[in-house]
């Protein structure tokens, strides 16, 4: 891992609740995968396990008062940023007590009370409201910061010039993270975007950042940098995380050899996993146990076990609300 900090009981509790995070993620992933597979949910889903160090480098260096926006492989940003499994399942399953009542589903969970705007099937949909909020902070004059995520397929969206634009002629309090898991679908990302993706927000003057987004450390330490700099008047900022997604685009892409190796694959699930890595410095540094850590796995795995029981069981909402929260007044 990156950071070699002195390890004092606070930093240690810090590390601990990223490890929790990241494992909660994967937790989440993997149980919505077999809901998938058992036909129990509607429509597809996109996983983002393999990507967990991303969100929670950088909702651990955000507070419930910061924003984000989220993308169609969204269910790791959401609990990174505070969300419950209860009310994730039931948004997945279509049930009332869903993060949106059942009705936005896998790609559209919104958490407004831990800052959480909303996931977006648009691609790049949600860069035009993360660079809005950020802008409302400033006009405000509140010190909030907006982290906008999006993958590298979606800086092939005009909207991303057009706001960058706007964000660095106002010094807006926006940090774009370019979550790049080296495809887009089912194409290498560089077959389709030429040069380099940070030189895409340096063309507008905004300072950008490569890190290895396998890193949580890493990607904390610079977010928390940057979240304090933007809270100074100095942003925006654009940061590229280099990752990976374990499973195929959505849930259905089963037979991937057309477009990337089993041998590929099986590098970053040995060598780079985030959570195996991080795993194993918590252990070298003496802040947890093997035991530890598997007891804290094991309590992980029956909370979401609970609560797809939970959801499963849980009540569709009444046909009677179908227009509700469709339209506005
Ligand atoms: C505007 C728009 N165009 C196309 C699509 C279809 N689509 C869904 S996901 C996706 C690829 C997105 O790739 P990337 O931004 O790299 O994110 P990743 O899936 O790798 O996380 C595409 C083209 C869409 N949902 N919205």
């Amino acid at each position: 891992m990156s950071a070699a900090k002195k390890t004092t009981k606070s930093n240690s509790d810090d590390y601990l609740r990223m490890y929790r995070q990241m494992v909660r993620i994967r937790t989440f992933e993997d149980n919505a995968n077999q809901l998938y597979l058992s036909a129990k949910m509607p429509g597809l889903t996109h996983m983002y396990s393999g990507e967990e160090a991303v969100a929670v480098g950088i909702c651990e260096a955000l507070t419930d008062n910061d924003r984000i926006t989220s993308t169609h492989r969204g269910h790791g940003h959401c609990v990174a940023k505070g969300a419950e499994f209860k009310q994730m399942f039931c948004e997945l399953l279509g049930k009332e007590e869903g993060y949106c009542r059942g009705k936005g589903g896998s790609m559209h969970i919104a958490d407004q009370s831990h800052g959480n705007l909303g996931a977006n099937a648009i691609v790049g949909g949600s860069m035009g409201i993360a660079t809005g909020s950020a802008l409302r902070a400033k006009l405000q004059g509140h010190d909030d910061v907006t982290v906008c995520f999006f993958g590298d397929g979606a800086t092939a969206q005009g909207l991303l010039y057009e706001v960058m634009n706007m964000a660095a002629l106002w010094n807006l309090p926006v940090i774009y993270a370019c979550e790049n898991n080296g495809y887009s679908e089912y194409t290498k990302t560089e077959e389709i975007a030429a040069g380099s993706i940070t030189a895409r927000a340096e063309a507008f003057g905004i300072e950008a950042f490569k890190v290895d987004g396998q890193d949580v450390l890493a990607v904390n330490e610079l977010t928390q940098k940057l979240v304090a700099r933007c809270r100074k008047g100095e942003g925006p900022f654009f940061i590229e995380l280099e990752t990976y997604r374990y499973h195929g685009h959505h849930v259905g892409d089963i037979n991937r050899e057309y477009y990337r190796s089993k041998d590929e694959e099986k590098d970053w699930k040995e060598n780079r996993d985030p959570i195996i890595r991080f795993r194993g410095w918590l252990v070298e540094q003496g802040i947890a146990t093997e035991d530890e850590i598997e007891a804290m796995n094991a309590e992980i795995e029956n909370d979401a076990a609970d609560a797809v029981s939970y959801a499963e069981a849980a009540k569709y909402p009444d046909i009677s609300e179908v227009d509700m929260h469709v339209f506005a007044d």
